[in-house]
């Protein structure tokens, strides 16, 4: 299997992150992507290569122009407006206020953030777009007929929406992937997130959209990030109608009940008739995961790959979540492996 690794993520390499009232080292940080790499290549995973350098053009068909535009500026603004700190957010367009588009620095932080602790540092949207390359190449890899692929992404992608960035998240690259499939080709293409956390983004890309299925395994929204979307009754719209399927699950939840959830997904996906998954991959699962409350043990993960390689469709794994400890590594390496067989 190909894993599709760039350098460049360590652009973004943030000093703070809003925890607690506090601001800390961010949880997302560089060294995941080392301890991740270490770990496939061990796991003889060793066909590593960079990936092209892409334009906005896919991505600008899952996120709002003006969104974009926004991140791709947003750190020399906030430099140029002589703030000391990284760009944290701090005030919003929340219920009943005005659609208007704010032209000042702060303002559009605000109107483009669906999460605070998320700070906008100096090379953040370089590594954004190294990220996004990395999903489209593996998309591309997909496409020309691999059975699988690994796109190693940094920063990951499932909490960005429409038009908002957060949870550590600014383009969605699992998005972009799985319109790159349909422009290249697919009728329809599916979404599988398994990371902690409700991919919040995502769902929001494609509610109301019938060309991509979405379903989520995660940590019930009504006590877990991202707090208002993720709930069993959300299940698209529109177009979209029946599209989308949310899987919350409580604290402490153990493998023997999240495999029951993940075999459900999996039924409603090959039911929809995807031609390929894209699998929102995030190990924050695992037991000893420092913001996380599930117990997903390391050998888990090789069963996870299986079941999801069992659906006999393509698959993109594209990276998402999993914090705090080296053995993030051997948890994506054992997915890898299970899907390798
Ligand atoms: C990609 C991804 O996994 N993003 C997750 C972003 C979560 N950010 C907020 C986390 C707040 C967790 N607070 C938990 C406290 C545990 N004691
Ligand atoms: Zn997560």
């Amino acid at each position: 299997m190909r894993v599709i690794f760039s350098e460049d993520h360590k652009l973004r390499n943030a000093r703070t992150e809003l925890s607690g009232g506090e601001l800390v080292p961010p949880f997302e940080a560089p060294f995941r992507a080392e301890w991740i790499l270490a770990a496939v290549r061990e796991a003889g995973f060793t066909d590593v290569t960079a990936p092209a350098k892409h334009g906005l053009e896919t991505a600008l068909k899952v996120h709002d122009a003006g969104y974009l535009a926004f991140l791709e500026t947003a750190w020399e603004r906030w430099e140029a407006a002589g703030y000391r700190g990284e760009a944290i957010a701090t005030s919003f367009p929340v219920r009943r206020t005005s659609p208007r588009i704010p032209t000042d620095i702060d303002g559009q932080l605000g109107y483009y953030c669906n999460a605070a602790e998320t700070a906008i540092s100096p090379g953040t949207w370089e590594a954004a777009l190294s990220s996004m390359s990395s999903a489209l190449d593996g998309a591309d890899l997909v496409a020309a007929g691999q059975r699988a692929a690994f796109s190693l992404c940094r920063p990951p992608g499932h909490h960005a929406g429409i038009d908002s960035f957060g949870g550590y998240c600014f383009i969605n690259n699992a998005a972009v992937a799985a319109q790159r499939l349909l422009d290249k080709g697919a009728a329809k293409v599916a979404v599988l997130d398994v990371d902690f956390h409700h991919g919040n983004g995502t769902q929001d890309i494609f509610y109301e959209r019938g060309d991509v299925f979405f379903a989520s395994l995660h940590g019930d929204p009504a006590e877990a990030f991202p707090h208002f979307l993720g709930y069993e009754e959300e299940t698209g719209t529109g177009a979209g109608a029946g599209t989308t399927r949310n899987y919350p699950m409580g604290r402490g939840t153990p493998y023997s009940v999240w495999k029951v959830a993940l075999d459900d997904a999996l039924k409603q996906i090959a039911a929809y008739g995807a031609e390929a998954i894209v699998v929102s991959l995030g190990v924050d699962t695992f037991e000893k995961d420092p913001i996380s409350f599930f117990k997903l043990t390391s050998p888990d993960y090789i069963d996870m790959g299986r079941k999801i390689a069992a659906n006999g469709v393509p698959l993109l794994v594209v990276m998402e979540g999993g914090y705090g400890v080296p053995k993030i590594g051997l948890n994506v390496a054992n997915v890898l492996k299970g899907i390798s067989g």
